[in-house]
């Protein structure tokens, strides 16, 4: 057990190597050897922060913070940087709950939503994968019928998990898959459903009417559903993640965040600019296309992996 958990650790400082090189390895070189601090640091930290896409009110709050502590323990010893911005990260990516106790509903009902190859598929393919593998019954309901292959993408996935899946034609209306995928698992005792949506962008409105019709009509069939409505973001995106982040929390108000693709991307820090900026929960990350490359987003494993 124990010589598994290193195993998955190591998996996962290596699909963060990226941002750590970005991030950590770059506020290393500006700290070591610096005998005094002063305001040349804080600015090419701040600096570091903002190109790792922390976002800028982010990074200024952090930097803020790291300057009070050492104002207050009165060192002027630059190796202490490392720590106290450590620590501030850690803090705010505690800030918000991570799980997801899908005891919460039966069937436990999981949306996932974003823009166009952000994840979502794949995700839904790791997730179904993890479930079944902790014994749980899952159904999967192909919910972007936009293209056929779409369809054919989540069947392989579901096969791979051994799992069920409801789907109609492409083309076909995604609400009234949803509809079918609700009376299945209700009727067949499923544990946990999740359906897959397609790729919209978050400033078309009418595909994003489209996707707050669907939501309504699986809070009428099952009261208290959606469970969790995850919204799956592109790591290498940066800063835009962001803003994708506001728009789909307003059009169906998003429960929590995937975050993929952070092997490979230098820019990571967005988790923390996106717990910061938005409040929203980062459940699971992505570090690669792999059925295992899923993780639950432990801040301090994660901070961990980072420093
Ligand atoms: N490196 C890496 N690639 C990923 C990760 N997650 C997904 N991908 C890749 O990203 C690409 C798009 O993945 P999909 O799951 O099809 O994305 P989608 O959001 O369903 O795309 P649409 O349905 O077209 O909107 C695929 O090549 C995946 O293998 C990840 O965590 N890391
Ligand atoms: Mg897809």
């Amino acid at each position: 057990m124990a010589e598994e958990k290193k195993g998955l650790f190591q998996r996962l400082k290596e699909g963060l190597s990226k941002t750590r090189k970005g991030l950590t390895d770059k506020i290393d070189q500006v700290v070591i050897g610096r005998k005094r601090i002063d305001e040349d640091l804080y600015d090419e930290l701040e600096e570091i922060l903002v190109t790792s896409d922390l976002g800028v009110q982010t990074s200024y709050r952090l930097i803020e913070k790291v300057r009070e502590k050492l104002r207050r323990g009165e060192s002027d010893d630059a190796g202490l940087v490392n720590a106290y911005l450590k620590e501030e990260i850690l803090t705010i990516l505690k800030s918000t709950g991570n799980a997801i106790d899908t005891g919460r509903g039966k069937p436990f009902v999981i949306m996932v939503v974003g823009v166009n190859g952000v994840g979502k598929t794949t995700t839904i393919g790791k997730l179904a994968s993890k479930y079944s593998a902790e014994g749980k019954s899952v159904l999967l309901c192909a919910g972007d019928t936009f293209r056929a292959a779409a369809i054919e993408q989540l069947e392989v996935w579901g096969e791979r998990a051994g799992c069920g899946i409801i789907k109609h034609k492409e083309g076909s209306d995604p609400s009234a898959v949803i509809f079918d995928a609700l009376k299945a698992a209700k009727s067949r005792g499923t544990d946990i459903l999740v359906a897959d949506t397609a790729g919209r962008l978050h400033t078309k409105t009418n595909l994003m009417e489209e996707l707050k019709k669907t939501r309504r009509v699986v809070e009428r069939e099952l009261p208290g559903a959606p469970h969790e409505i995850l919204l799956v973001l592109d790591a290498t995106t940066g800063q835009n993640a962001v803003s994708q982040a506001k728009l789909f929390k307003e059009a169906v108000d998003i429960t929590g965040i995937v975050l993929t693709k952070l092997d490979g991307t230098a820019k990571g820090g967005v988790v923390v600019s996106i717990v910061d900026e938005l409040k929203i929960p980062v459940k699971f990350i992505g570090i690669g296309e792999g059925v295992e490359d899923l993780r639950p987003f432990e801040p301090s494993e994660f901070v961990e992996a980072l420093f």
